[in-house]
């Protein structure tokens, strides 16, 4: 099995890219942000309590995230590796996915991050907003706030991934079809 996290701010375009690169390397994409609108959108008991927190564009607590990844990678079977997109977002939580992955004989082998300056972060979140009807895409004072989570609590990952030899960084301006060939790149290496 080959894992990786794909990383990178609010607007990145994480999201998107690991739609198509998941379906190329068959692996199973797993986003954290996709199970939480999906609690909240079925009304279930955590969807109600997460909502006010992510419309706030803050973090949901660690262990609420880490149960998530750990029963969906006991449940899966059949592919040739995860591709873990928007988790970990803590160093907390990255520290319990290596020791997850460890216990299950795995590890994490690169981690792809997506650089895009602010400016054009806040403008595709805006322009999402009318489509995606995510309350944390509508107010710029909350996509502002998303970013300062990011810079505060997310991105000292990278200096731990950084540490362990698995840190890629990539371009994440220009075209949906670009970047997807800059990522490709760097993965096909693992296979
Ligand atoms: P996420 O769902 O992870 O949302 P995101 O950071 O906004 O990224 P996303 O993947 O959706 O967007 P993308 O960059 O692809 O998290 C939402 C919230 O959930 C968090 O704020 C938090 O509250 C909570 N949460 C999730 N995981 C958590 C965790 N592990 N711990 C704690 N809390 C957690 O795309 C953005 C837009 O850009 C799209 O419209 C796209 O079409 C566009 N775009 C992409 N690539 C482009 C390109 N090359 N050019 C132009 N536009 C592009």
């Amino acid at each position: 099995m080959v894992n990786f996290l794909i990383f990178g701010p609010p607007g990145s375009g994480k999201g998107t890219q690991s739609v198509k690169l998941a379906e190329k390397f068959n692996l199973k994409h797993l986003s954290t942000g996709d199970m939480l609108r999906a609690e909240i959108a079925a009304g279930t008991e955590l969807g109600k309590k997460m909502s006010s927190i992510m419309s706030k564009g803050e973090l949901v607590p660690d262990a609420v995230v880490i149960e998530m990844i750990a029963n969906k990678i006991d449940s899966t079977k059949d592919v040739a590796g995860f591709l873990f997109d928007g988790f970990p977002r803590t160093v907390a939580q990255t520290e319990e996915l290596e020791k997850m992955l460890n216990e299950r004989g795995m590890k994490i082998d690169s981690m792809l991050v997506l650089d895009v300056d602010h400016d054009e972060l806040v403008k595709r979140l805006i322009l999402r907003a009318d489509l995606s009807g995510r309350p944390d895409d509508k107010d710029p004072a909350v996509i502002e706030n998303r970013i300062e989570v990011y810079r505060s609590k997310t991105e000292p990952i990278i200096d731990y991934c950084r540490e362990r030899g698995i840190y890629q960084p990539v371009n994440g301006v220009g075209s949906i079809d670009e970047i997807f060939e800059r990522l490709c790149e760097f993965m096909e290496e693992y296979f």
